[in-house]
């Protein structure tokens, strides 16, 4: 794929709005530059629709009636880059060293194509060789079986399905631990953790329907352009209703000020878009619990609380309410960097609206006080009654296409999430009870040396994870290394002798095994399961499924178990849904005959139903423990650094270089600066700086090279993109009760 890096400096700001032709055409330049196919389109025609193949871009919902066509310029954009034409074969590596490779972009090395054969590394030539999957396998296995299975590491990447990630789980847990973070531990296992805590229920409340039913709706560090641009279809459709917007973002993030429909041709022919937020707030970063305060302290001014409702199903509200009375609006004013008229607006519209729903994502999970952030939301929606009725609701919108699935069906490191006794029944042995490691201790293991063997399903754990400088360097002595990828990553070319580089489907592709083609299913932020199924010839002829790579390391490493059949799940994955039944009863009666639903089947919610599985049985008043999510002010002369992805991207996986909805283009080594801060810290634009983390451990983390960029951002804080900046975060910044990195508040300074 070739691109153009060249910069505009002129263009900052992106003023057209999101979708319209701008999204049209980034699709189509990215489809003829990957030489699109017509079972592309074959396979973009079905996307998302029941009995077709589900995205595997981000996890947005997938309604009933589906659009004509059901995806939108990212899902185009992954599904194209999944089914490129360009292989990266043993010929690719026999011509690169990985030595040389580890100089290469992430863009450069995922652009070499879809990987075809199983592979290992030979210190030797300093090489990827080929190998079989029957070597394979039996190194692995024996390799896993010479470990302490508490110094490995099985991490997933919110990708996979249902059915493979039951079977990861079941191995984990097999084979002897519960080291099973998955790249929710980097993004929304502070939800998992807070609103478990404030609602009982692990994930968002809200279904569909509730957007065509609510008035308000408040959003919270969620960029639905770049992130979850289907979204914005329900969320057009509420405006035209008549339903409010508010935005809080330090970033004017387009998709939240105007959208263009490109489903929707008089839109597209008249050029006149629908404006998105009635108020953006562009707060300081880790400001919004104390502008949630702000707005909790007018709704007690003024006397507008559900009395009843909190009287019958809330605990600790008394100490909520002596707390927010006894804030004064300067702290408000000065944390949020916000000012009480705004806020206070925000109150008044609250007050007057009937159904609120509070939407939310990175923003707020990736803090020191995220957790505290999602507890606030919750307070507010609480005090107005706003959980568990139709039109109301909480909403984190998840990342990754099954990664709230891949939670659901076992992939935790917390054992207590886990129906173990039952798994303990079924196939007949002792499940280990001790907590497994989070993101932030197995990268903490890797420095330390502790963690011996790292099997990766998908992902790019040696590039998404925080404190790179520090990780980077164990990965090539590790004893054991086992990626099972689509695409070649910073982390394959980090490894060293014990490295696996094992090639699989992506979920477009046929997948054929013993009793015919298989359907697979996933999760999606609404709680919804759905079929999918793949028609595209697959990439290479050497590949396998994540479902039979996983039972086929598995089968080697562990002993015979009548209970255990691997050969026969893999055979027919409909067993494997028989199996996730049989364990998760509730939620996954009649699996197989429901799992092409249209629209998905609803797997419930606790709280949707007012029935709170809390310690006290009721919703939870919580109390932050700083009226600052950042866990301290940066230092004199520090900024907050966030880190911000671009619409060219999805997550590690670098598309191209441009930033369409930001208006920027062509380089993704940037610093963007408000201007009045490059004034005060005389920087000029374009200028080359570096970055340092200002925390005082004696440990110097820098990144170089990033041209200054003026930029419309709150005082004090500067973005950069993820994961170029990722050296940059402290492995010990990171939320305190769920350990999610905190990447949106990093205190950083300016080297000129
Ligand atoms: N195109 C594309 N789509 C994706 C992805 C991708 O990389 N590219 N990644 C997928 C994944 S895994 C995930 S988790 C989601 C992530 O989707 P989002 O949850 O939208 O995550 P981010 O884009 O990291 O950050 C969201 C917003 O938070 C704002 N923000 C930063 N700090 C603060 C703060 O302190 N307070 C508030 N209120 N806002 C703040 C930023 O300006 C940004 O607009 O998207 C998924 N979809
Ligand atoms: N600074 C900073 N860091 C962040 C974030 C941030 O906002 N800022 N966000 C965090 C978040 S929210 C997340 S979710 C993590 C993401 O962390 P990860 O999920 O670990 O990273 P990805 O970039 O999504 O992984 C991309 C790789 O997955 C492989 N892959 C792609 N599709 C498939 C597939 O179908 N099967 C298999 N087996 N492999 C596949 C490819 O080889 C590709 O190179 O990053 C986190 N890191
Ligand atoms: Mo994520």
């Amino acid at each position: 794929m070739t691109e153009e890096r060249d910069q505009d400096p002129t263009t900052v700001f992106y003023d057209h709005p999101t979708g319209g032709w701008g999204s049209l055409r980034s699709v189509l330049g990215h489809a003829s530059q990957n030489r699109i196919r017509l079972g592309v389109l074959d396979t973009l025609r079905r996307q998302n629709k029941p009995g077709g193949y589900m995205c595997s871009s981000c996890a947005w919902a997938k309604p009933p009636s589906p659009h004509l066509a059901e995806f939108c310029e990212n899902g185009a954009k992954a599904t194209i880059w999944d089914l490129t034409p360009k292989r990266c074969g043993p010929d690719f590596f026999a011509r690169h060293t990985l030595t040389e490779l580890r100089g290469w972009s992430d863009h450069d090395l995922e652009a070499a194509g879809r990987l075809t054969h199983p592979m290992r590394y030979d210190p030797a030539s300093d090489r990827y060789v080929r190998t079989t999957w029957d070597q394979a396998f039996a190194a692995i296995g024996q390799a896993l079986q010479g470990l302490d299975p508490k110094s490995t590491v099985f991490y997933a990447s919110g990708k996979a399905s249902l059915e493979a990630s039951y079977l990861y789980a079941l191995f984990g847990r097999l084979y002897g631990h519960n080291n099973l973070p998955d790249s929710s531990n980097m993004c929304h296992e502070t939800t998992s953790v807070a609103l478990k805590r404030a609602i009982g229920a692990p994930v968002g409340t809200c279904v569909l329907d509730d957007f065509d039913h609510c008035d308000l709706m408040l959003f919270f560090g969620q960029n639905t352009g770049s992130n979850s641009p289907r979204f914005l279809h329900p969320i057009q459709q509420a405006i035209r209703r008549g339903c409010k917007i508010v935005t809080f973002n330090p970033v004017r993030e387009r998709g939240l000020v105007e959208f263009m429909n490109p489903q929707d041709p008089a839109q597209m022919l008249t050029g006149r878009a629908t404006p998105v937020s009635d108020l953006y707030l562009q707060l300081r970063p880790g400001g919004d619990i104390a502008a949630l305060a702000g707005i909790c302290k007018h709704l007690f001014d003024i006397g507008a609380l559900d009395r009843d409702f909190i009287a019958r199903h809330c605990h600790d509200f008394d100490p909520f309410e002596a707390w927010i009375r006894g804030l004064s609006w300067d702290r408000i004013q000065a944390t949020s960097g916000l000012s009480r008229t705004d806020l206070v607006e925000v109150a008044e519209l609250f007050a007057r609206s009937k159904r609120v729903i509070g939407i939310y994502g990175m923003g707020l999970t990736q803090h020191v006080h995220g957790g505290d952030s999602v507890g606030m939301l919750v307070n507010l929606l609480l005090m107005g009654g706003h959980i568990g009725r139709q039109g109301a609701g909480i909403c984190p919108v998840r990342g990754h296409s099954n990664v709230q699935g891949q939670r659901t069906v076992g992939i935790s490191e917390k054992p207590e999430l886990v129906p173990l006794d039952r798994l303990a029944r079924m196939f007949d042995f002792d499940p280990p009870c001790d907590t497994g490691m989070t993101t932030v201790e197995v990268a903490q293991g890797l420095i330390d040396g502790t963690v011996r063997g790292f099997v990766s399903l998908g992902g790019n754990f040696g590039r998404a994870s925080p404190d790179l400088t520090r990780t980077e360097p164990a990965w090539a002595t590790l004893d054991l290394n086992v990626q099972i990828a689509t695409r070649l990553n910073r982390t394959h070319v980090l490894a060293g002798p014990g490295a696996w580089l094992l090639p699989c489907l992506v979920r477009a592709e046929r997948d054929r095994q013993k009793s015919g083609p298989q359907t697979v299913t996933m999760e999606d932020s609404l709680s919804h399961i759905h079929g999918s199924i793949g028609r595209r010839p697959p990439a290479s002829r050497h590949l396998l499924s994540e479902t039979a790579i996983v039972a086929g390391i598995a089968k080697a490493t562990l002993p015979p178990n009548p209970r255990v059949a691997w050969d026969d799940w893999v055979a027919d994955y409909a067993r494997i849904r028989d199996l996730i039944e049989e364990t998760y009863p509730d939620q996954f009666a009649d699996f197989n005959a429901r799992m092409n639903e249209p629209g998905g089947f609803y797997r419930g919610n606790s709280a949707r139903e007012r029935d709170w599985e809390t310690d006290s049985g009721k919703a939870e008043f919580t109390l932050p423990a700083d009226l600052s999510a950042l866990g301290g002010d940066p230092a004199e002369g520090a900024f907050t650094l966030i880190t911000l992805r671009s619409n060219d991207q999805f997550n590690t996986t670098i598309y191209g270089f441009s930033d369409r909805l930001r208006g920027l283009k062509g380089d993704r080594m940037i610093v963007l600066v408000s201007r009045a801060d490059m004034e005060r810290a005389g920087l000029a634009e374009g200028q080359r700086v570096a970055l340092v983390t200002a925390v005082d451990d004696q440990i110097t983390r820098r990144v170089e090279g990033l041209s200054v960029t003026p930029y419309d951002l709150p005082r004090g804080c500067i973005a950069a993109y993820y994961p170029e900046a990722n050296p940059l975060v402290p492995l010990f910044l990171h939320d305190q009760a769920s350990k999610t990195p905190a990447y949106k508040g990093v205190p950083v300074r300016i080297e000129a």
